[in-house]
């Protein structure tokens, strides 16, 4: 595959993999800025990243009675245009902390594998009202990147129910603008799909084909990655024997991360983020230094709707010389973020507490 026309990458990420360009934020400094500026959002890619005009772009709707093109002209004038603040967080968010349980396969993230930003474009659900399906038959709505080259199938691709697709609540987008600027190539410009509460390989890039079908998404994303598999499954050949029996995965889970810790010679001045699970955003985030014993209410200092991160900080005082501090984040249902993560092979949905030494 070729990577020599990729546009040049941000200089603040931390590198994991140049080709494909693979890299995240440093947490500390993501931490600092409730919307992720567009340099320390993270990348993740499956094969080059590559340049589109907008003048010459077009997606394909394929639905069961008629099929549409649209130009980004049309995408921009057909449809209103819808404004969200939501979280773009990879499966493999925290990788590395699964693998000290056990080796795990991916990418060695570390926890910068996410971006609060706010997205902006055509509701999906106005989209497909254009296209005036049949519903009769058709369980989900496909999404691919054709025009991209990826490296374990044809086309980059992944699918949600249409039932999800519909409902105006889960403010799925076809998104042309990141923080009120043009989608840039980088992060799937001039088209990416959003799916809010999702993990981040739903949001197709360069998204040039929906489908409405019957079936999932046949793509390799949505059928043999991307699945929480059982912990008795410890190598890629018992997996390749029962990827079809698991579901895809689709919200990821409630969490919260320790990102900075300041000491001054009294006090201890921790921040982080934490992220909602599916079951409602985050109500609370509680630190402890005491693996437990004692939980301290983390004051909140940012949260902006249904499906945006949410920062807060908390500042200790009587810690040791040296230490840990662990958080851990409560949702608005009441559900509580767990001490520990069970392992999966390939290093997805870790979840236990933040923990971080000073
Ligand atoms: N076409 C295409 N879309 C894609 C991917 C890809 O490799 N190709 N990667 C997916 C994954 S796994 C994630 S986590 C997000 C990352 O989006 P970002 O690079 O804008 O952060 O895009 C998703 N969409
Ligand atoms: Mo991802």
């Amino acid at each position: 595959m070729d990577y020599s026309q990729e546009p040049p990458h941000s200089q603040h990420l931390i590198i994991q993999a140049k080709e494909p360009f693979n890299a995240e934020a440093p947490t500390d400094a993501l931490v600092e800025f409730a919307i992720t500026p567009e340099g320390l959002v993270y990348c993740r890619n499956h094969g080059p990243v590559r340049e589109f005009e907008d003048s010459e772009y077009c997606l394909t709707v394929k639905g069961n009675r008629k099929e549409v093109k649209l130009t980004m002209e049309d995408i921009r004038s057909l449809f209103p245009k819808a404004g969200i603040v939501a979280t773009l967080q990879c499966a493999g968010n925290r990788r590395n902390e699964m693998g000290v349980i056990k080796k795990v396969n991916g990418v060695g993230w570390d926890a910068g594998v996410l971006a609060n930003c706010s997205w902006s474009g055509a509701r999906l659900k106005d989209v497909l009202e254009h296209v005036d399906i049949d519903v009769k038959d058709i369980n989900h709505v496909c999404f691919a990147s054709y025009a991209t080259l990826c490296q374990d199938d044809d086309f980059y691709g992944a699918s949600i129910p249409l039932e999800y697709a519909e409902k105006a609540e889960n403010d799925v987008l076809l998104a042309y603008e990141m923080n009120d600027e043009p989608l840039s190539a980088e992060h799937g410009g001039p088209l990416r799909l959003v799916v809010p509460g999702h993990l981040g390989a739903r949001w197709v890039k360069w998204l040039d084909t929906i489908v409405l079908s019957p079936d999932e998404s046949p793509n390799f994303y949505q059928q043999r990655d991307y699945k929480i598999l059982p912990p008795e499954i410890e190598t890629k050949q018992q997996a390749a024997a029962v990827w079809s029996k698991y579901p895809a995965m689709t919200a990821l889970p409630l969490n919260s991360v320790v990102c900075s810790v300041l000491k001054t010679s009294t006090t201890l001045l921790v921040k982080g983020y934490a992220v909602p699970g599916g079951t409602g955003n985050v109500k609370s985030v509680e630190v402890t230094t005491d693996e437990g014993r004692t939980w301290h209410a983390a004051k909140i200092t940012y949260q902006e709707g249904k499906w945006s991160w949410t920062l807060w900080e908390a500042e200790l005082a009587g810690v040791g010389e040296t230490g840990l501090v662990c958080s851990r984040a409560i949702d608005e249902s009441g559900r509580v973020q767990p001490k520990e993560s069970s392992w999966n092979l390939r290093g997805v949905a870790f979840d236990a507490w933040g923990r971080k030494t000073y």
